[in-house]
């Protein structure tokens, strides 16, 4: 049985614990349901058939636990193969990178979460809806159901803007992490450092915006991520028409002229960009629009990248966008992760909602003596 989680008064660095990259190992990984039909279309039955199959393919090698609504808990429990674990957990939507705990672990084979503040994308000045305090509970039931001890982070900070390479280096980007609609009263200096004392590194790597017109604000795990320590893939174009390209290659120059938290030049492995992408007027009649909720309407710009993929424990699981460049975004995961089996999924529905696979997932590192 799963011991008792404490919120402590401490900080993870000084506690000894760090946040490792996503490619070391997992005892786990968690996802939520989605069921909300502003977001959703068609009451969100393209979009759960999904996240089930990304469950499913992350099942292959590690267990996974669907949290769900009780509405929602006969359809999900149909849909999800038996291996998915599925606990009732309430949430305002479904983005578990972001609403829940980061995991950090010492090497004393400790594993603990920090529980940031959410304020969904940016709260009343460009935020995505309202409530979103189901969504502020996650991160600590989380915790609570792991039995792993929570620190309270005082940062807005959704998961998704933040990618780690386990060895001192956090990568992020200005766009999103030093915009007034998450932490105003905090300078680029005072937000840095509360970076490295809640995930344990020393040096941020700042990229400049994010993916064009992605509503997060620019989240970094839809831009580039770390597939080892230096080495970092990054979505690319070479479409000089599009806004992409401008944008991709402004964080080019800023990774290359970057040294990481250990003195290395980082080697960057380019991802084409799917599309560009919109959304159809037949997705868009498939919303139910509330008021206070992110419209989404015909012909919006959608912010597709194949960087959104999960590292799984044997498996790479990235989003199929876009099938001109589908297998080529496939041959460059796997020339990066040669010991796993890289797994194309439908990511369109997820994409659809402001997101993809990265975003709906959240792995829960291996606490291991010595790691
Ligand atoms: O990029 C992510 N980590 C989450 C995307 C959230 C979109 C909300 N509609």
């Amino acid at each position: 049985m799963a011991s008792m989680s404490t919120t402590l008064d401490s900080t993870p660095a000084a506690d000894g614990y760090r946040m490792p990259g996503e490619f070391e190992p997992h005892a786990g990984c968690w996802m939520i349901w989605p069921e909300r039909a502003d977001n959703w279309r068609l009451g969100a039955a393209p979009a759960q058939a999904a996240y089930a199959a990304v469950a499913a393919a992350i099942a292959a090698s590690e267990p996974v636990t669907m949290a769900c609504s009780d509405t929602q808990f006969e359809r999900c429990r149909s849909l999800l193969p038996n291996s998915v674990r599925v606990v009732e957990v309430a949430s305002d939507d479904a983005w578990i990178r972001d609403t829940g705990p980061t995991f950090v672990v010492d090497a004393g084979g400790g594993r603990r979460g920090v529980d940031w503040r959410f304020n969904a994308w940016g709260g009343h000045d460009g935020g995505l809806y309202s409530p979103w305090d189901r969504d502020e509970r996650v991160a600590r039931k989380v915790l609570e159901s792991e039995g792993d001890d929570r620190y309270a982070a005082p940062l807005i900070l959704e998961g998704g803007a933040i990618h780690v390479d386990g060895e001192g280096t956090v990568l992020s980007t200005e766009q999103c992490l030093l915009n007034r609609n998450r932490n105003p009263e905090l300078s680029r200096q005072q937000i840095e450092a509360l970076l490295h004392v809640y995930l344990g590194t020393e040096k941020v790597i700042w990229l400049g915006a994010g993916v064009y017109r992605d509503e997060t604000d620019g989240h970094v795990d839809n831009l580039a991520c770390f597939a080892r320590p230096g080495v970092v893939l990054l979505t690319w174009s070479d479409d000089e028409a599009d806004p992409q390209q401008a944008i991709s290659a402004d964080a080019l120059a800023r990774l290359e002229a970057a040294e990481d938290a250990r003195g290395r030049s980082l080697e960057v492995i380019r991802l084409p960009s799917p599309g560009p992408l919109g959304m159809s007027a037949e997705e868009a009649a498939g919303i139910e629009p509330v008021p206070g909720s992110q419209p989404r309407r015909a012909g919006n710009r959608l912010a597709g990248s194949y960087a959104n993929f999960y590292i799984g424990n044997e498996v790479v699981v990235f989003p199929l966008l876009d099938e001109r460049h589908d297998e080529e975004a496939a041959e460059i995961l796997a020339g990066c992760f040669p010991e796993r089996e890289v797994v194309g999924v439908p990511g369109r529905e997820i994409l659809l909602g402001g997101g993809n696979v990265h975003c709906i997932t959240q792995q829960v590192p291996r606490a291991v003596i010595g790691g």
